[in-house]
C-alpha cells in the first residue's frame, strides 16, 4: 500500500525496486555497511518530498535520505530490516538562482558540489566548500554532514556557507527559511537545526549559499617537516606573517606519502628524500616574493626542511590530486580504523606525541595513518589493523579516551551516522544529550526521520 502511494507520488521516472539501481546505493563508500530496502525513490520537487514523508509518517516507516553515499559513517545507508524507504535527492538538481551582486546563490539539496562551485565560478564567484569527494557529493549531504574539506582554515565549514535554507518536517510540512541575507536574527536561526543533524530532524530540499569574492592567483607549496608541531608552529608563524591568505594548510605523514606512492606508482613526487611530515598549502592575494619571503624566514627559524612551489597549474593540480587520493589508497589496502578527530591546535603535537606511545604500548599491530586539516586541529587518524586482529573497540576507546583529555571531539566533519551512534553518548555530556533526544522527539516523535542514526 505505502509502496504504491509512493511510486504514484513521484510518477514511473522517480522510483526502482530494480537491484542494478539499488545495489551501489544499498553500501557506504568505504564497503563496511550495507542494508535493504524495499523501494529507492527520487522526488523532483519540494512538494514531493514533502508528500513521500507524509506517506512515509502515516505509515510509521523509516526513511533514510542519501546524497551522494560518498559519507564515512554510513549515515545514508538503510538498516538491514528491509522495511526503510531510501529517498534519494539525485534529480532535485537545479541551480535556481544566482545573484552576484549579493554573493549568494539558491540551489536544490541534489546538486553536485562541483556544480555548485562551477556555476558560482561562471559569474566571478568562489563557493569555497571544496573536498575530495567534490564530483560526486551532493550539497544536502554537505550540509546535512556539516562538511569540512580544504578550505576551512580560510572560509570556515558547511554551516558558514548557509544563509538560508528550506527543509520537510517529519510531519511533512515544508519549512522554508531561504532568506539571503548576512543579518537575520528575527528568532531562532532554524536552518541551523538541520545543519549536521544528518537527515534525522529534517530532509534539506534546498539552500541559499553565500558566495565570496574570487581569490585570485592561488600559489601552492608542498613543505618537508620534521615533525607534527612544526606543522603547528609554521601555520601560527605564517599567519602572524601573511594573515588570511592561507587558503588551505593541510597535514600528511611520511607513511601516507609512501601509500599514496604505492598506489599512484606514476605520480611526480615533489620530493627527492623522505621527511616524517609534509605540509600541503595554498596561499591566496599574495605576491610570491613575499611568499617565498616569508617561507624562507620560516626555514631560518628552523619551523621548515625543505619548500617546493607549484611552477604552474598543472604541478599544483598534481600535488592536490596526491592529497585527495589518500582515502582511495588507504582503502585500497583494506579498510583503516577510522577516527575523524578534532583537537584545539595548541593540543595538537600533545596529542599526536601522546597518540604514538599509546599506540606502541597497547597495540604495536597498529599502523597509524594520519592527515588532515591541520589548520581546523582536523586529524584523520585512522589506524590500519592485521587481518584477524579483534580489540578494534579498544583500539577507539583508547583514543577517544585520550582525545576527551585534550578536549577533543570524536568527530570533527564526518559527522556520526550509524557508525558512532553507540559512542556519542559516551562523549558528549549528559545535558548535551538530553537536549540532543529532546529535539529529535519533539521534531520526529515517531522516529521516521534516518532511523538509527545519529542519537
Ligand atoms: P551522503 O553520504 O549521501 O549522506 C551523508 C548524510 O547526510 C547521511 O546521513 C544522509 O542521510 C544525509 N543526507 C544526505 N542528503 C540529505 C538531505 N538532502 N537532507 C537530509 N539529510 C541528507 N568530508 C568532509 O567533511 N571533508 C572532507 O575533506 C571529505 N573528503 C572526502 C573525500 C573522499 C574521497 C570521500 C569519499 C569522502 C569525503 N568526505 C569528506 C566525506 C563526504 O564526502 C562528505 O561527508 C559529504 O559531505 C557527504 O555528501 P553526500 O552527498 O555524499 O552525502
Ligand atoms: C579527507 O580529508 C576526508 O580526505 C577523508 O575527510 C578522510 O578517509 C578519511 O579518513
Ligand atoms: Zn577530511
Amino acid at each position: 500500500m505505502l509502496i504504491e502511494q509512493l511510486k504514484k507520488i513521484v510518477g514511473p521516472k522517480g522510483w526502482s525496486t530494480d537491484s542494478i539501481d539499488l545495489e551501489p546505493k544499498l553500501t557506504d563508500w568505504r564497503g563496511t555497511v550495507s542494508g535493504t530496502t524495499p523501494i529507492v525513490v527520487s522526488p523532483a520537487t519540494t512538494e514531493e518530498v514533502a508528500a513521500i514523508v507524509r506517506a512515509c509518517a502515516e505509515s510509521k516507516v523509516g526513511l533514510v535520505p542519501q546524497g551522494g553515499n560518498t559519507g564515512m559513517c554510513a549515515g545514508a545507508i538503510p538498516d538491514k530490516s528491509g522495511t526503510q524507504i531510501l529517498l534519494c535527492l539525485a534529480r532535485m538538481n537545479t541551480i535556481r538562482d544566482i545573484d552576484a551582486i549579493n554573493y549568494s546563490m539558491e540551489v536544490e539539496a541534489g546538486c553536485i558540489l562541483q556544480d555548485v562551485q562551477d556555476a558560482a565560478s561562471d559569474v566571478d564567484r568562489l563557493f569555497a566548500l571544496s573536498l575530495g569527494a567534490e564530483g560526486s557529493c551532493q550539497i544536502g549531504g554537505n550540509l546535512s554532514t556539516n562538511a569540512g574539506g580544504v578550505n576551512v582554515v580560510r572560509y570556515g565549514t558547511a554551516r558558514a556557507q548557509v544563509l538560508g535554507l528550506e527543509a520537510v518536517l517529519a510531519d511533512g510540512t515544508i519549512v522554508s527559511s531561504l532568506r539571503s541575507l548576512r543579518k537575520d536574527t528575527a528568532g531562532y536561526d532554524l536552518k541551523q537545526l538541520f545543519i549536521g543533524s544528518e537527515g534525522t530532524l529534517g530532509i534539506i530540499t534546498a539552500a541559499t549559499l553565500k558566495l565570496f569574492p574570487l581569490p585570485g592567483a592561488k600559489t601552492t607549496v608542498m613543505i618537508a617537516l620534521q615533525s607534527s608541531g612544526q606543522a603547528v608552529r609554521l601555520l601560527s608563524y605564517l599567519r602572524s606573517k601573511i594573515g588570511d591568505r592561507i587558503e588551505a594548510f593541510e597535514l600528511v605523514s611520511s607513511f601516507v606519502f609512501g601509500l599514496i606512492k604505492k598506489h599512484l606508482p606514476d605520480s611526480k613526487q615533489p620530493f627527492d628524500d623522505d621527511s616524517p611530515w609534509y605540509v600541503l598549502a595554498d596561499f591566496a592575494g599574495i605576491a610570491e616574493e613575499d611568499l617565498q619571503q616569508a617561507l624562507m624566514a620560516a626555514m631560518e627559524a628552523e619551523l621548515v626542511i625543505d619548500v617546493v612551489i607549484a611552477k604552474n597549474a598543472a604541478e599544483a593540480a598534481g600535488m592536490w590530486h596526491l592529497r585527495h587520493s589518500i582515502s582511495e589508497s588507504e582503502r585500497a589496502e583494506g579498510e583503516a580504523l577510522k577516527h575523524d578527530i578534532s583537537v584545539p591546535i595548541s593540543r595538537f603535537e600533545e596529542f599526536l606525541t601522546r597518540g604514538d606511545s599509546l599506540l606502541a604500548e597497547r597495540f604495536p599491530e597498529g599502523q597509524l595513518i594520519a592527515f588532515g586539516h591541520v589548520g581546523d586541529g582536523n586529524l584523520h587518524y585512522n589506524v590500519a589493523l592485521p587481518a584477524g586482529f579483534k580489540r578494534h573497540q579498544e583500539v577507539t576507546e583508547a583514543i577517544y579516551t585520550l582525545l576527551l583529555e585534550v578536549g577533543g571531539s570524536i568527530s570533527a566533519e564526518h559527522g556520526i551516522g550509524m557508525v558512532k551512534r553507540q559512542d556519542l553518548p559516551k562523549y558528549r555530556n549528559s545535558g548535551e544529550i538530553r537536549l540532543m533526544r529532546t529535539l529529535k522527539k519533539s521534531l520526529d516523535p515517531d522516529n521516521i526521520l534516518n532511523p538509527g542514526k545519529v542519537i
